[in-house]
């Protein structure tokens, strides 16, 4: 079990991460087919990557059912992901949870598709709970009320949320930037799905759109062992302690935050996202 973050920039990172961010953010070179999804840890990254995926091969299953999901969309930041990436043809799909002041440079002159995914901070906090027990790559919380001081200050992998959000929100209104919610995807996953094809520039036939919403229902995603994370070797995480599709709705922070806690959130959430206009986040 891990005893400790990796600090990198000030920042903390599961030990797993790359060292040396500032080369693989001056040194990666970022193409204009790249299709890149970028999350907070905890937002449903995995949901937009396997919707991403499934638009890709038009609703064919086969290729979300036969290779686990960070092999599809590998992460940036570590270096496994780095050289499956560097590996993979045009278009290119991968992922990352660095915010935006650390990622790899070449974006912002590149036309990559961006696809940000969201989701209400506040169930962020408790699928990060749930999900940081079981892992052995950081450190971990004694109990619910140390995980929910962590993340109030930032002292949680990848950092604050709330710099995190703040940062890549900077891109909205670019071509290639979607700004896209774990909320929305529950509210009208139709609508998201054909959302997420028309950024991506891929027309879908009515059975193939019917066919990449069957395969990225919350039960569809637990039952396949390409993307349930089973398969994640242990070495990484305690299969004993949670699932990684844990819950997989929105609003559970109702049943887990305390009044106090909920009241210490909103004072925090209304300094920093002062200034950001209204009717931007679902969850407002
Ligand atoms: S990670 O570890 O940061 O990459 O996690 P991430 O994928 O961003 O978020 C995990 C949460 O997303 C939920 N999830 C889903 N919800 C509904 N439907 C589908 N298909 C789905 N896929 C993933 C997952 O259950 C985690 O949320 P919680 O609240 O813990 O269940």
């Amino acid at each position: 079990m891990a005893t400790d973050y990796l600090w990198i920039e000030g920042i903390p990172f599961h030990t797993t991460t790359i060292r040396d961010l500032r080369s693989l953010q001056n040194e990666f070179v970022v193409r204009d087919e790249d299709v890149i999804t970028l999350s907070y840890p905890k937002s449903g990254t995995n949901w937009i990557k396997e919707i991403i995926n499934l638009i890709h091969t038009r609703g064919d299953p086969s290729w979300v059912q036969s290779v686990v999901s960070w092999e599809r969309s590998p992460w940036v930041e570590t270096p496994e992901g780095l050289e499956l990436i560097k590996k993979q043809k045009d278009p290119r799909s991968y992922a990352s949870h660095l915010p935006m002041h650390l990622f790899p440079k070449s974006l912002f002159t590149s036309k990559a598709k961006i696809i940000y995914i969201m989701r209400n901070p506040r169930d962020v906090i408790i699928s990060g709970y749930h999900f940081h027990k079981t892992l052995k790559i950081t450190k971990n919380p004694n109990s619910f009320e140390e995980y929910f001081e962590w993340f109030l200050r930032g002292n949680v992998p990848y950092g604050s949320w709330f710099d995190h959000i703040g940062g890549w929100l900077q891109m909205r209104g670019k071509d290639n930037f979607l700004l896209i919610s774990y909320e929305e995807l529950h509210q009208d996953l139709r609508a998201s799905v054909e959302k997420v094809s028309q950024f991506l520039g891929t027309k879908l036939s009515s059975e193939e759109l019917d066919s990449v919403l069957k395969n990225v229902t919350f039960q569809a995603m637990k039952d396949n062992k390409m993307s349930n994370f089973s398969l994640l070797s242990d070495i990484y995480m305690d299969h004993r302690k949670a699932c990684f599709l844990r819950k997989g709705i929105a609003g559970d922070w109702k049943n887990q935050l305390t009044v106090a806690q909920s009241e210490a959130f909103d004072k925090v959430y209304q300094e920093k996202m002062a200034g950001l206009p209204p009717g931007l986040f679902p969850w407002e």
